[in-house]
């Protein structure tokens, strides 16, 4: 009797301890999602077109932007229309020096698997999964991800405050100063 309360009592646990596990597992994973793709509540969030209250023209060079620096109000909704004028893949992403980090291993990845080339986006190649059921697609809210000759529109509403940057990930770009600030003011 003892011997047999014992055996159920330790299925038991095995059965919680599988369910902390899986659920430590879940949070790890949320978690370093809103790592690689910016912490939304400080860098801002997808604003409604109904709320624009300013366009912003970006236009992406090799390996710059112009403007150099944008600076937004408290609370804003922006439209960028964003152009890549430039003769390599280029993106316009708003984050912060932690994201931008993060999602330059993402883009490094991308280019490994040959998703990236310097002047060609393999898009239907970005679909594929990973093996863990992830994509290599990008279609995060605050950046536009393009090839020569491309335009895109990110609608943004800003926070109060952060301290952003807009920045190109593609590797090297980043380095070679392809990034500006981004000041709310
Ligand atoms: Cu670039």
């Amino acid at each position: 009797m003892k011997i047999k309360r014992t055996i159920l009592s330790s299925a038991a646990s095995i059965t919680l301890l599988a369910a902390l596990t899986f659920g430590s597992a879940v949070a790890f994973a949320a978690g370093s999602h809103d790592e690689s793709h910016g912490h939304k509540s400080a860098i801002g969030a997808p604003g409604e077109a109904s709320e624009v209250s300013r366009t912003i023209e970006v236009k992406m060079f090799d390996n710059y932007y112009e403007p150099e620096e944008i600076s937004v109000k408290k609370g804003e909704t922006v439209l960028f229309k964003i152009t890549n004028a430039g003769e390599f893949v280029h993106e316009f992403n708003i984050g912060t020096a932690e994201t931008h980090a993060a999602h330059q291993e993402e883009m490094m990845m991308m280019v490994e698997h040959g998703v990236l080339e310097a002047d060609k986006i393999n898009r239907e190649m970005m679909k594929m999964d990973m093996g863990n059921g992830k994509t290599m697609e990008h279609n995060d809210p605050n950046s536009a991800l393009l090839a020569p000759k491309e335009a895109a529109e990110i609608f943004w509403k800003f926070a109060d405050d952060g301290e952003l940057e807009f920045a190109c990930n593609v590797p090297g770009h980043y380095d070679a100063g392809m990034m500006g600030e981004l000041t709310i003011q």
